[in-house]
């Protein structure tokens, strides 16, 4: 059974600065998901802290937070059937030069850091990443028409 997902969209400082917000955004879009809210903001360290706390040993930790830090990021939820993975797939691997072409970081990325792109790995981080960045009434609901056309009629019961 699949169930209706929000994955939680960094589009990173990199992105930004190489002109790649309307890309990235575009490939969500036409993939048929829900854009549920975006906005733009830099990640304070107690975000970024708890973002990234699997990496908190790693050596390239600070670099990583620096490289984040760098200039804003633009943060969405995006909504759609098995969402969490849907969205992984289309960002492609961590590591830009070994992303399957097609991806988006396999066509738009070279690096492991400068990847462009954030993306929820989990039901329970998105959750996590959803109220580091948004307030409540910065998510929204709401019918898309084109759903009619993206899911069939049991897809949409
Ligand atoms: P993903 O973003 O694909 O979920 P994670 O969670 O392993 O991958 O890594 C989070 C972020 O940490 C990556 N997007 C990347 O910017 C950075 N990162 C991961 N591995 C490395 C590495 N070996 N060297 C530098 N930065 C890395």
């Amino acid at each position: 059974m699949s169930s209706l997902q929000q994955s939680v969209v960094l589009v990173k400082p990199d992105a930004l600065q190489r002109g790649l917000v309307g890309e990235i955004v575009s490939r969500f879009e036409r993939k048929g998901l829900k854009l549920a809210a975006i906005k733009m903001l830099i990640l304070s360290d107690e975000i970024l802290d708890q973002w990234y706390a699997h990496h908190k040993e790693k050596p390239f930790f600070g670099n990583l937070k620096k490289f984040m830090q760098s200039a804003p990021v633009i943060a969405m939820v995006w909504e759609g059937l098995e969402a969490i993975g849907t969205v992984r797939k289309l960002c492609g691997v961590t590591t830009g030069y070994e992303a399957e072409a097609g991806s988006i970081r396999g066509d738009l990325s070279l690096s492991g850091q400068h990847n462009i792109i954030h993306a929820s790995d989990s039901v329970k981080a998105a959750e996590k990443e959803k109220q580091l960045i948004f307030d409540a009434d910065e998510l929204f609901d709401y019918d898309k028409g084109e759903y009619l056309w993206v899911y069939s009629v049991e897809e949409r019961e």
